[in-house]
């Protein structure tokens, strides 16, 4: 057992604490893994306003990268000094879904079976399974991809969860093909993940929409070869006039309302597929003309996680961003430290980051 400072969130909606955690030895399957940055995405948020759970207190943070410290009995996908990004689903290769081929839905993930605790012995939930606001994690080592040590922790990091999602949501579910159109509506870190991801696959007409300026010349940078105001103009007709009026390939969804996924049903093409990767909440219901369902045609789906496969995506994507054909790297509004968390959240909430990343390198001189 190890003890060393990390993140918590303690009660709903209270501040975060940087706090000292007991960390076990990693045992059979797990691994510690010495975090050297984390993401801060809306998840931890959502953690913190008591928005996923009441399991406080919740240990935060799950976009990280750094290096394996100690491997448990039994473990042989990665090894002491490995570099790795962590990933929250570590597929069990037994449930339904992988034993018909489709590990991507694994429905029993897995994850450490130690609990990492505050001083007086009270278990912590680590955030998606993962908890890396923290000088040094426990894991399941499924949960540990190894990529290329080219690329510094604060990019690589960020492929753990919103950038892998959003790019997947293009490329793995949306299944997006050289010289198809593709729509983007709302283009946060998610979003812009699907224009970078839809770029990577060769989509040649690449339509982001969003009703904030700012954003949508960002979408640019990333891929966009047009932009929707949705607040100055209406998106189904101006994607259809985009598109020789007949409605995009594949329009991807990342806000997660009704009304944005009505835009998207409509916005497509005959045969075309929309991609619902916002999360919704409980109360909110949609109602559509089944026959505009059944005539339509084509496909109304929804990415958890991109349908990403880690051992299979991060790799691969950290190699693309070292020979700079996807831009990991941009996705890093800034570096923080660990105490700027809170303030970081606030920054999310006015829309001026993608992400902001804490280094965790000097999380042992922090308060
Ligand atoms: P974000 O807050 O960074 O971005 C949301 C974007 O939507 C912003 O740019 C807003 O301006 C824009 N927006 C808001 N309302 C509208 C509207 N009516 N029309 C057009 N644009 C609008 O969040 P994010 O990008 O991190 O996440 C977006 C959603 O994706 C959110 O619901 C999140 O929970 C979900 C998500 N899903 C997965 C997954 O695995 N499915 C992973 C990560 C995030
Ligand atoms: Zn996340």
């Amino acid at each position: 057992m190890q003890q060393v400072k990390g993140v918590i969130s303690r009660a709903k909606g209270a501040p975060v604490e940087l706090v000292n955690i007991n960390v076990p030895d990693a045992g059979p399957g797990e691994a510690v893994v010495r975090i050297q940055a984390c993401g801060v995405c809306h998840t931890d948020y959502h953690y913190v306003q008591g928005g996923i759970g009441d399991d406080y207190p919740y240990l935060l943070g799950h976009e990280a990268a750094g290096i394996v410290e100690q491997v448990g009995e039994g473990v042989t996908n990665v090894a002491v000094g490995d570099y790795v990004v962590l990933n929250w689903r570590a597929v069990c290769g037994d449930c339904r879904a992988c034993k018909r081929g489709e590990p991507w839905y694994c429905f029993a993930t897995k994850n450490a079976e130690q609990m990492m605790t505050l001083e007086d012995g009270t278990e912590l939930s680590p955030a998606l399974g993962i908890g890396a606001f923290i000088e040094k994690t426990l894991v399941a080592a499924g949960q540990c991809t190894k990529v290329d040590e080219g690329a510094e922790p604060a990019a690589a990091g960020l492929l753990g969860c919103g950038i892998m999602a959003g790019v997947g949501a293009a490329i793995n579910t949306g299944g997006v093909r050289r010289g198809e159109s593709v729509a983007v509506i709302g283009c946060g870190g998610a979003g812009t993940a699907a224009i970078a991801g839809a770029a990577l696959a060769g989509a040649s007409t690449i339509i982001a929409v969003d009703i904030d300026d700012r954003k949508l010349e960002q979408a640019r940078e990333f891929g966009a070869t047009h932009t929707v105001n949705s607040k100055q103009e209406d998106v189904v007709e101006t994607i259809r006039e985009l598109t020789g009026g007949n409605g995009a390939d594949v329009v991807i969804e990342a806000v997660g309302r009704p009304e944005t996924y009505e835009q998207a049903f409509y916005a497509r093409d005959l045969a075309g597929r929309v991609v619902l990767v916002g999360v919704p909440t409980p109360d909110m219901e949609i109602t559509l003309p089944l026959l505009e369902i059944f005539g339509r045609g084509g496909s109304l789906k929804s990415s958890w996680y991109g349908d990403c496969l880690p051992e299979r995506d991060f790799p691969m994507l950290t190699d693309l961003y070292l020979q700079g054909r996807f831009p990991l790297d941009k996705f890093v509004s800034e570096t923080i430290g660990i105490n700027d968390i809170d303030e970081a959240f606030e920054k999310m909430g006015r829309g001026e980051v993608l992400r902001s990343v804490v280094l965790l390198e000097d999380a042992k001189e922090a308060k």
